[in-house]
């Protein structure tokens, strides 16, 4: 199966929407070595980062494909978002950014200081006439290059996107995210002792937005009007639902790399006692109200900076709905915590589950494993697929601007994903 379908999609969020059972979902964890979960780093020992801005597509899970300009590590072809440049609080970055796009481009960092364009402080640009052509110094059109130097900031996760006609190229694609690493805690959000989080399980949702009739208009190299658009897709990390499940780098995919598939075990005092952080960054136009459902998460950094008081009080905060605006980063902690201790045999759910046709849209196949109990997986009717690997739960996470839950208006897609939660012991499939 090369993709989840649409109507798998439509099950899965139907079943998350309508009963607190377990749902289930297919992922791609018999592919290739290079697939991957959780955040996937541009990482140097110089902080030295070599990007272009170039041409591309994307595809979605519709079917279209859509004309992008994005930036790409100068090394690799076109992908969407720009790459996650993962740094060190306190170090010199260093971003060359290359132009191969038909008209002048920029990088700004929002929330660095003292940023340089060529050894020159970065500064907007006017012509003759006195009127802004950028925010700051750019690179030419179809060859040129620019060199841009700071310091990196405040541990947290940070945009970095054009600041050449910024409407008109944030749309396009020219956007990535940047993430300063406390020094010498990788495993941290912050400074703070309270912000690690467990080995391997850090996720960025770089949140945005498509209209494709302006993507035409650019492709046509047509006059684009801004100001009449109306986005039809809305992404995480460039991919929308259900692409979103998909690992990293999965094939079928070339030019979308990241998945944004949150895969946790329950929390537990000793074997499983770190949360999972995951980085949300707006690069679009408008709030996305992000609602992960299952729990909470709680919100420790905003725009690349801890919640805490002048004394160092904990200011973090816990939250169902994570209202992320325009240009806004917020770094959560999440985990997962099995409240009610569901058992089968020794603390039974105390009531009758409805029968799997009742509760959901049933087609040829279902994500039901037909238990509601963490890690147990019972047969499903035998006209469906049995989806599910080991009893192991999802929850669906998504914008709760139901419009941007969608691919051109089709529920659902669009800004959604589901975070897996695995049995204790692990996924051992049965
Ligand atoms: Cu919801």
């Amino acid at each position: 199966m090369k993709r989840l379908t649409i109507q798998r999609a439509l099950a899965l969020t139907a079943a998350a929407l309508l009963v607190a059972t377990p749902v289930l979902v297919r992922t791609q964890a018999s592919a290739a070595a290079e697939m991957s979960e959780g955040v996937l780093c541009d990482t140097d020992p110089n902080q030295t980062f070599s990007l272009t801005a170039r041409d591309g597509y994307i595809s979605t899970p519709d079917g279209n494909s859509i004309y992008m300009w994005s930036y790409s590590n100068s090394k690799r072809g076109f992908q969407l978002p720009g790459p996650t440049l993962c740094v060190e609080s306190g170090r010199q970055v260093t971003v060359i950014l290359h132009n191969s796009l038909p008209e002048a481009t920029s990088i700004v960092f929002p929330g660095q200081q003292g940023v340089k364009a060529n050894g020159n402080p970065a500064q907007p640009q006017f012509d003759s006439g006195g009127s802004l052509t950028s925010l700051v110094q750019t690179a030419a059109a179809t060859d040129g290059s620019v060199t841009y130097t700071f310091t990196a900031g405040s541990p947290g996760s940070y945009l970095y996107e054009t600041g050449t006609d910024v409407d008109k190229q944030l749309q396009m694609g020219l956007y990535g995210a940047l993430v300063v690493r406390p020094a010498g805690h990788p495993n941290q959000v912050n400074d703070r002792a309270d912000s690690a989080f467990a080995n391997g399980k850090e996720y960025v949702y770089l949140l945005s937005e498509v209209d494709p009739d302006v993507h035409l208009a650019v492709e046509r190299n047509q006059p684009v009007d801004v100001n009449a658009s109306k986005s039809r897709y809305f992404m995480i990390n460039g991919r929308s639902m259900p692409d979103t499940l998909a690992p990293n780098n999965a094939p079928w995919l070339p030019g979308q790399p990241y998945g944004a598939l949150v895969h946790i075990k329950p929390y537990d005092a000793v074997t499983n006692p770190l949360p999972a952080t995951i980085h949300y960054l707006n690069a679009g136009s408008v709030n996305y109200p992000f609602h992960p459902h299952g729990s909470d998460e709680r919100v420790i950094n905003r725009d690349g900076h801890a919640l805490q008081g002048g004394s160092g009080e904990d200011l973090s905060y816990l939250k169902y709905d994570l209202d992320v605006g325009p240009g806004q980063t917020l770094d959560v902690l999440m985990d997962w915590r099995d409240v009610e201790h569901w058992n089968a045999t020794t603390n039974p759910i105390p009531t009758q589950l409805p029968a799997i046709t009742d509760q959901l849209l049933v087609g040829s196949d279902t994500w039901f494993s037909e238990s509601g109990y963490l890690g147990t997986k019972n047969a499903v009717p035998s006209n469906l697929t049995q989806n599910n690997e080991c009893g192991e739960y999802y929850h669906i996470a998504h914008s709760h601007a139901l419009e941007q839950a969608t691919n051109y208006g089709a529920a659902f897609g669009g800004m959604m994903t589901v975070f897996r939660i695995d049995p204790p012991a692990g996924c051992v499939s049965q």
